[in-house]
């Protein structure tokens, strides 16, 4: 069984991709399920195999620990470590070939406190690969690519996984997707974009950051899809597919 999670900010379109990536795993005729371990997930495009909302109730949480939406999902987000065994349990027994990994939407409780990265190392897979996604419409100034680039880069740390970024909604940026594209296969491309922002401070703090997650190896091109139109899909499923099939030696 190989593990696919999907990180990324909130309302970046880990969701419905995760929902995509089943149907594409199924039209393979490969056996896939999800994966919900987002609490706080109230509609999802999708019918999760397995659910941590099973484990942990937020309106019990709420209620027991006189907590404000915030305070529970702080509180949810720790507690999705302790239910690891049973989760895995519930998993193993479906004996899926993937496991597509869908985590909250607020990717700080899950990469930045202890519980996501606990979970990560410690639910057991053949292989596993984090995708983190830039959300398309964010990354269309060269100012808010390098900041997501940098998040990328610590989500990275964090996780401690092969990681594949990811742009999606490719189908509402169009024209722009072509800079963003240049941008992140050219860090000259990029400094050169940075240096006609008006800004001067950001432009010349961007090129600094930029430089020091290229220098220790950060930098990598994202792959562009669409979860509406499935433009880019093929590539994403390809990229997956090199990384799970290398194993072992991509984990860390
Ligand atoms: N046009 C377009 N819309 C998308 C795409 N991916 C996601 N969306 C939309 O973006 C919104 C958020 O998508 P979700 O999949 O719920 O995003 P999420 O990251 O799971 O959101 P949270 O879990 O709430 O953080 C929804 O309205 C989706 O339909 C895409 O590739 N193209
Ligand atoms: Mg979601």
């Amino acid at each position: 069984m190989d593990a696919v999670y999907i990180t990324g900010t909130a309302g970046s379109g880990k969701s419905l991709l995760a929902s995509r990536l089943l149907q594409w795993y199924k039209d393979t005729k490969s056996f896939p399920i999800i994966l919900n371990l987002d609490p706080g997930a109230v509609n999802l495009p999708y019918k999760p195999d397995v659910d941590v909302r099973d484990y942990i109730d937020m309106q019990t949480l709420m209620e027991r620990y006189d907590l404000g939406p915030n305070g529970s999902l702080v509180m949810a987000s720790d507690l999705i470590a302790t239910r690891l065994d049973e989760i895995q349990n519930e998993v193993d027994s479906l004996n899926p070939d993937y496991v597509i990994v869908d985590t909250p939407g607020q990717i700080e409780l899950f990469a930045f406190r202890a519980s996501g990265p606990y979970f990560i190392s410690n639910f057991h897979s053949d292989n596993r690969v984090t995708l983190f996604i830039f959300d398309g419409v964010l990354v269309s100034s060269p100012l808010n690519y390098v900041s997501m680039s940098l998040l990328a880069s610590s989500i990275k740390l964090r996780l401690k996984s092969s990681q594949v970024n990811v742009i999606t909604k490719s189908d509402l940026i169009n024209e722009k997707l072509k800079y963003i594209l240049r941008w992140s296969t050219s860090n000259v491309a990029l400094e050169s974009a940075l240096s006609d922002e008006k800004d001067a401070e950001s432009s010349l703090l961007s090129k600094d950051l930029l430089r020091a997650i290229s220098k220790g190896g950060f930098i990598q091109s994202p792959v562009a899809i669409s979860s509406v139109t499935m433009n880019g899909m093929v590539n994403l499923v390809a990229t997956l597919s090199r990384i799970l099939n290398l194993g072992e030696e991509t984990k860390d």
